[in-house]
């Protein structure tokens, strides 16, 4: 079997799958779409994908496999160690539950369609724009805060001791609070266990800083 990954460094929803694949020790050979430059929107890559996002996953000749939670949901039926969900329906809904506050709500938020449109149709300027972006990453993570540091299902990571999907989008949200200086210090569970996501290999790995297509000057 063979897997493509269609994906950017700085994408956050191929962060989601990047470090799915790694927890679950699938290779898949990653190619770049420069979302900066607009490649997303060229005929190759719309024959991949016609909403134009990455990540897309080809597996073989089959059709193209999109949206991350969806990725996610394969490799955990074709893949199910180290399991990513809990086994009761109950704690499935909840780590669901938790990463769909990212996937659904925060990210779609954010991605370049939506800034683009912000300033070319709406006319923001670019602070009001970064106050948009910075709002509604900041929302997202107040919620999975809020969740988090007032269950008592969360342990190490979100939901007990190993990672689950809801840990692999709470990662990638605090990347997003980098990306536009969205301040964290009022968000200590999930900082604490962002800093335990990091601890292992696949999360660090995937980080987009470290991917090749990077641009050497942020990464040195
Ligand atoms: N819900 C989709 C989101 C896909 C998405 O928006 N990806 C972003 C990068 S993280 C993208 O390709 N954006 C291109 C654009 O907005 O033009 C998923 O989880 O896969």
């Amino acid at each position: 079997m063979t897997m493509k990954l269609y994906g950017f460094w700085r994408s956050l929803a191929t962060y989601r799958v990047r470090v799915a694949l790694a927890l679950k020790g699938v290779e898949a050979h990653e190619v770049s779409v420069n979302l900066l430059k607009g490649m997303q929107h060229g005929d190759d890559y719309k024959a991949v994908n016609p909403q134009c996002v990455v990540p897309s996953l080809l597996i073989d000749d089959g059709p193209p496999l999109v949206q991350s939670m969806t990725i996610l949901e394969y490799l955990e039926e074709t893949h199910p160690q180290p399991p990513l969900l809990p086994r009761d329906p109950r704690g499935r809904a909840r780590v669901r539950g938790l990463a769909l506050i990212v996937a659904c709500e925060g990210h779609p938020l954010i991605v370049p369609r939506i800034r683009t449109y912000l300033e070319g149709e709406m006319r923001l300027d670019e602070p009001a724009r970064n106050r948009w972006l910075q709002h509604w990453t900041r929302k997202a993570l107040e919620a999975l805060e809020t969740h988090l540091a007032h269950e008592r299902e969360t342990g190490r990571f979100c939901h007990g001791d190993a990672p689950t999907f809801a840990d692999i989008c709470l990662a990638g949200q605090v990347f997003a609070a980098g990306y536009f200086n969205v301040e964290t210090t009022a968000m200590p569970t999930v900082m604490r266990i962002f800093d335990e996501c990091m601890k292992i290999d696949a999360f660090d790995r995937a980080q987009p800083l470290k991917q090749p297509d990077a641009p050497k000057s942020l990464t040195h």
